[in-house]
């Protein structure tokens, strides 16, 4: 609507859609996790890095103009759309020792300004039969199930229930650090009409959370499968990043050390987060190491 009335509100009077050109992308048989990577350049205000998984098919993208002066004509802006991926997408691997390495590849076909990655585990999941009960709708933090949780250096934390009666799932943070867990502290929560629920928060700050599992309509005391999948820890490392920029299509090699004590026979699970300076959470590469005796 470019060139039409210009009101009061502006954020009304500039939309433009822009259509990219069909991205298509042969991801059968490709070890290699595509993220969509978007760069927004606006002028005055600065880059914005978005980011969404590549599908095939068309791909849209849309930008909003809020908040600048109805008579800046050429308030100027670029768009770069681009696919960024890392190799291999995930990572699997049966080892007997408690330490070793191995290497990922980022490639990125726009220029980025710098390259974030980090390492996050090994830890395990944990599921547990906990038993619920009808609660009082009205008040969640009536929960008769609450499970304390305590996160440091995580990538992530899932939580979910199954239930075939209506559960619902909440998650807090003591953000204020006092011990208690209040309603205003809530971080996620997950409340369909079913028993199966589930929560992921991605990055979560260190420090105490609280799961409530919340009895919303329970006949009697049916037991349930409670699964808390926290990756976190410091047993990964991650080097070779690059100091500055990235211009596209310049490969980096990231070398990834893990070291930690396993018991023979069980699984732990890690987590890489990379990306630009402005969303370096936007990829990840999952990666479970099977210690073997
Ligand atoms: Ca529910
Ligand atoms: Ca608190």
């Amino acid at each position: 609507m470019v060139g039409g009335r210009f009101g009061d509100r502006l954020e009304d009077a500039l939309d433009q859609i822009v259509r990219a050109d069909v991205l298509r992308k042969s991801v059968v048989g490709q070890h290699e996790a595509v993220a969509q990577h978007v760069g927004r350049e606006v002028a005055d205000v600065g880059r914005r890095d978005v980011t969404a998984p590549a599908q095939e098919g068309l791909q849209a993208l849309a930008q909003h103009q809020v908040g600048w002066d109805g008579d800046k004509f050429d308030a100027g802006f670029s768009t770069t759309l681009g696919a960024a991926r890392v190799s291999p997408s995930k990572v699997a691997l049966s080892t007997a020792s408690d330490s070793g390495s191995f290497d990922v590849t980022f490639n990125s076909s726009v220029d980025l300004d710098g390259l974030e990655a980090e390492g996050f585990g090994l830890s395990q999941p944990q599921t547990t039969s906990e038993t619920v009960k009808q609660d009082d709708q009205n008040d969640p933090s009536t929960a008769s199930v609450k499970k304390n949780l305590t996160l440091n250096h995580a990538s992530r934390l899932h939580v979910d229930t199954t239930l075939d009666q209506d559960v619902d799932l909440y998650v807090l943070y003591d953000a204020n650090h006092d011990g208690q867990f209040t309603t205003a502290e809530l971080v996620a929560s997950s409340a369909t009409g079913s028993g199966d629920e589930a929560v992921d928060l991605i990055r979560p700050a260190d420090g105490d959370y609280q799961i409530w599992v919340h009895g919303f309509a329970v006949s009697g005391t049916p037991s349930m499968p409670l699964t808390i999948n926290a990756i976190q820890g410091n047993d990964l490392t991650v080097t070779g990043m690059p100091s500055g920029s990235v211009p596209a299509g310049t490969p980096v090699t990231l070398h990834v050390a893990y070291n930690k004590a396993m018991t023979a026979g069980q699984s732990y699970l890690g987590e890489l987060l990379l990306g630009p300076p402005a969303a370096p959470t936007a990829m990840t590469v999952p990666v479970q190491i099977s210690r073997t005796p």
